[in-house]
């Protein structure tokens, strides 16, 4: 059997302020052609459906479209909660859609649910975990010590179960000891939500959900499919893609991904403010892709980002890389010395900020504004 897993749509997500809605809904046609093209049983989405626990109207209305249409297709999707769903709203109405062979896993009860596929001689057991943490799976296990996201994980996947001679697969959200992470996804720091890889033996294959690039974990049968859209500028060299797994006879599992082709990507430019408004320099490029623009320039350019908007129309990020920036010394204040003139201390201040001295027409523009200001108060 065959089956397209997903996870972390993030339906919803405002990315640096931009809403992502035309994106997310052009990477869902995407997403559903490649079902079709597939010839696909199934479909796993491994959580963080919604960005938010409670998602715009828009998210919802994105999100039941494609559902609806995934459902067209006859194709069987099998849903768990993330960390950014709310493991209630989510399963709303999910006893009635399971009629329509859509199963949602959402709210944790005790053991993964299982749904078991049978077709010609092949048994495929689904089992579905949704994004646990200790206190979800304390009041199951009241004789049990729950202190890490491991003792819950592996508690819970020990209710799973499996059968020797057919083939397991477990959707799971949850952060695997080793994965490598970006900047979109906001897992704990210090490491103490993360669970190690031998909880998943037994299984023939994990579809994880969480973190964002794709990526298997020591074998390529416990796998992250990765976000369908990058989510910060931190994936801005990632290739996102849906994998496709398929099952045969047990232990001949075949793994293979389709690369995502995104409506704008987010890219990265550097270089001075002549530089990347010079024809010559962006006639390549996309134009409607989402930049982050590194100005290269010692000097700040006066609202650069609005004039860069008249080229770059979706830039989304400003940034300057020069001696002020490479050395920054995270200066507070200078200290008020009486002997020093007001001047002097902002010649001073400038310095430890900027790495560089003002120059005559700096100080003759500084020298001016302090003198109408004191003008003013006399
Ligand atoms: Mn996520």
């Amino acid at each position: 059997m065959k089956f397209v897993h997903l996870s972390d749509l993030h339906i919803g997500k405002k990315v640096n302020e931009f809403n992502m809605a035309e994106d997310q809904k052009y990477i869902l046609k995407e997403i559903l052609k490649i079902i079709n093209e597939e010839h696909c049983q199934g479909v796993f989405i491994s959580g963080d459906v919604y960005d938010k626990t409670i998602p715009s109207g828009e998210a919802v209305g994105i999100f039941d479209d494609f559902l609806t249409e995934l459902s067209n297709t006859r194709v069987k999707v099998f849903i768990i909660s993330g960390n950014h769903d709310s493991a209630e709203r989510l399963e709303f109405g999910s006893r009635i859609v399971k009629d329509r062979d859509i199963y949602i896993a959402s709210v944790f009860k005790g053991a993964p649910e299982k749904v078991t596929l049978k077709e010609k001689d092949e048994t495929v057991n689904i089992f579905m975990l949704p994004f646990v943490k200790p206190s979800t799976v304390r009041p199951f296990f009241e004789d049990k010590t729950i202190e890490t996201y491991n003792d819950c994980v592996k508690l819970a996947l020990e209710k799973a179960e499996t059968k020797e001679d057919e083939i397991n697969i477990l959707l799971a959200h949850q952060f695997v000891t080793g994965a490598l992470k970006s900047d979109s996804e906001e897992v704990s720091v210090g490491g103490i939500d993360n669970v190690n890889a031998d909880v998943f033996e037994g299984f023939d294959y994990v579809a994880l959900g969480h973190i964002h690039r794709p990526q298997n974990i020591s074998t390529e049968t416990l796998r992250y499919c990765g976000t369908p859209l990058k989510y910060s500028f931190s994936e801005a060299s990632h290739k996102k893609s849906v994998t496709i797994v398929e099952t045969g006879k047990k232990g001949e599992i075949s793994i293979k991904t389709r690369e995502l082709k995104p409506l704008r990507d987010m890219k990265i430019i550097e270089g001075s403010y002549m530089d990347v408004t010079d024809r010559e320099f962006y006639k390549g490029l996309n134009l409607d892709d989402y930049y982050k623009i590194i100005l290269t320039d010692e000097k700040d350019i006066p609202d650069a980002i609005n004039k860069l908007r008249a080229v770059y129309k979706n830039i989304m990020i400003l940034d300057y890389k020069n001696t002020r920036t490479m050395n920054n010394n995270g200066v507070d204040a200078v200290q008020p010395v009486e002997d020093k003139s007001p001047f002097e201390m902002f010649e001073e201040l400038y310095k430890l900020q900027n790495n560089i001295s003002m120059d005559d027409e700096e100080k003759s523009f500084i020298k001016n504004i302090m003198e109408e200001v004191w003008e003013e108060e006399l």
